[in-house]
């Protein structure tokens, strides 16, 4: 089998990638080793920086989103039992867009079978082969059966335990990693949303987080310890611990119901340098993960795929290389400041174990600051609108 670009991985970077290519003539194969429904299952983000969701129209997939997503032009921060609110729209003239991620890889899906775009599931074995060389292929078995494509490069799309970032001998890559002393307890409810917003609140309990998917589809998240498992917390134990850590006037309002959804989530902060090794490149979550307190996990997949796309039309359709050339270096500019922001959300809003007096008195003196500074809020709201690509 032959292809132009070859992407592992059938998550939101690898078939975003395949659907803007496809929209520039360009021909691509997704190999996944899951399948549909299973990539489908995974509860993940649910906000979409603005110069995401101009991706997903310019891709021709913006349409269920626009009708069934939520234009969020601020967000509520809490802490001591009040909350106050940054404006984006004040603050940086932009919005985000809450719409959940398995609803945007849906859409994606959709996409890419409507134009018959290949995608071959339940793939074993995956092997990059000659990245290095001047004719890339990859190997890869199917039911047990082998199987190879030859292509012009290989883009590993395959999240942070995939095949691809390990392709880059390790004398080539530089990894940089923070592992939190605690994780996120999320669970999916369909309940209505206790805000019209979300709320990200620090407690002395630890961090929660009031999120949405729909008017009555709720998602909420407490940071809970690392040794936990979803099994330690019962629907009960989980709302009454979640109105513990959010101020006392919204706690009223909460409506809880049974969890459709319950899982926990490690906060890591990890980078990998550099993003191409010859004509293999990496996108998303198999070069880079943020802690979610920032939203930027599917964002920065998002801008990965942004600057690889224009870098792989400008050589199919100029013959340029210089998009290619600067991918990495352009991709990496952009998720280090996605980091610093998840990395100090995280740190303004979690409770750390071995947190002192004067660490807690920090991050008080860091909320009061934003809470009564124009500039802090409009720093914080361009990060969290997204900077520019
Ligand atoms: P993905 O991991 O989504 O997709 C990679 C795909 O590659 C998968 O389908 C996998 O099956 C496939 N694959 C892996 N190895 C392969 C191989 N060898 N061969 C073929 N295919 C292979 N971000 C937020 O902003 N907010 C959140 O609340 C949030 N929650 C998260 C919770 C969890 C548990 C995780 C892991 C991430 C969360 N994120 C969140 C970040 C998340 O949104 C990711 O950034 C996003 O899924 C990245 O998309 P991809 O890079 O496409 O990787
Ligand atoms: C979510 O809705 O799942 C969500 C929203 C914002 C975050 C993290 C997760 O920062």
């Amino acid at each position: 089998m032959r292809t132009q670009v070859c992407i592992i991985g059938a998550g939101p970077s690898g078939l975003l990638l395949s659907q803007l290519l496809h929209r520039k003539g360009i021909e691509s194969v997704v190999l996944e080793r899951k399948t549909k429904d299973y990539v489908l299952g995974r509860i993940r983000a649910g906000v979409l920086e603005h110069g995401f969701v101009e991706l997903m129209r310019e891709a021709g997939v913006g349409e269920r989103m626009d009708r069934e997503g939520y234009i969020h032009d601020g967000t509520v921060i809490a802490y001591d039992n009040h909350q106050f609110r940054v404006d984006f729209a004040a603050r940086a003239n932009a919005t985000v867009m809450v719409y959940g991620q398995t609803e945007l890889t849906r859409d994606l899906y959709a996409a890419r079978e409507a134009e018959n775009g290949k995608i071959i599931y339940n793939v074993d074995d995956v092997s990059i082969q000659d990245a290095d060389g001047a004719a890339p292929y990859v190997e890869f078995n199917v039911d047990g059966n082998g199987q190879r494509i030859d292509c012009d490069y290989v883009v590993g799309c395959d999240g942070f335990h995939g095949v691809s970032r390990k392709t880059i001998p390790e004398t080539v890559r530089k990894e940089y990693e923070k592992v939190y002393p605690f994780g996120w307890l999320g669970v999916l409810s369909e309940t209505p949303p206790v805000h019209d917003e979300l709320i990200y609140s620090n407690s002395t309990r630890g961090f929660a987080l009031c999120s949405m998917r729909n008017e009555n589809l709720s998602r909420y998240y407490i940071q809970c310890p690392l040794d936990h498992s979803p099994e330690n917390w019962s629907d009960d134990a989980f709302w009454e611990e979640l109105k513990r850590r959010i101020p006392e006037e919204t706690a009223e309002k909460l409506i809880t119901g049974p969890s459709i959804e319950k899982s926990i989530a490690p906060l890591r902060s990890f980078v990998t340098e550099p993003m191409r090794w010859g004509k293999l490149f990496l996108c998303g979550d198999a070069a880079h993960i943020v802690p979610p307190t920032g939203a930027k996990g599917l964002n920065t997949a998002a801008s990965d795929i942004f600057y690889l796309y224009h870098g792989m039309a400008q050589f199919y359709i100029d013959g340029d290389t210089e998009g290619l050339d600067s991918y990495s270096e352009k991709a990496l500019a952009r998720i280090w400041k996605a980091e610093r922001f998840s990395w100090w959300m995280s740190n303004m809003l979690h409770l750390y174990p071995e947190q002192s007096d004067f660490d807690r008195k920090m991050q008080r003196a860091e909320l009061e600051f934003l809470e009564s500074n124009e500039s802090a809020q409009k720093v914080m709201a361009e990060n969290y609108v997204g900077l520019p690509f």
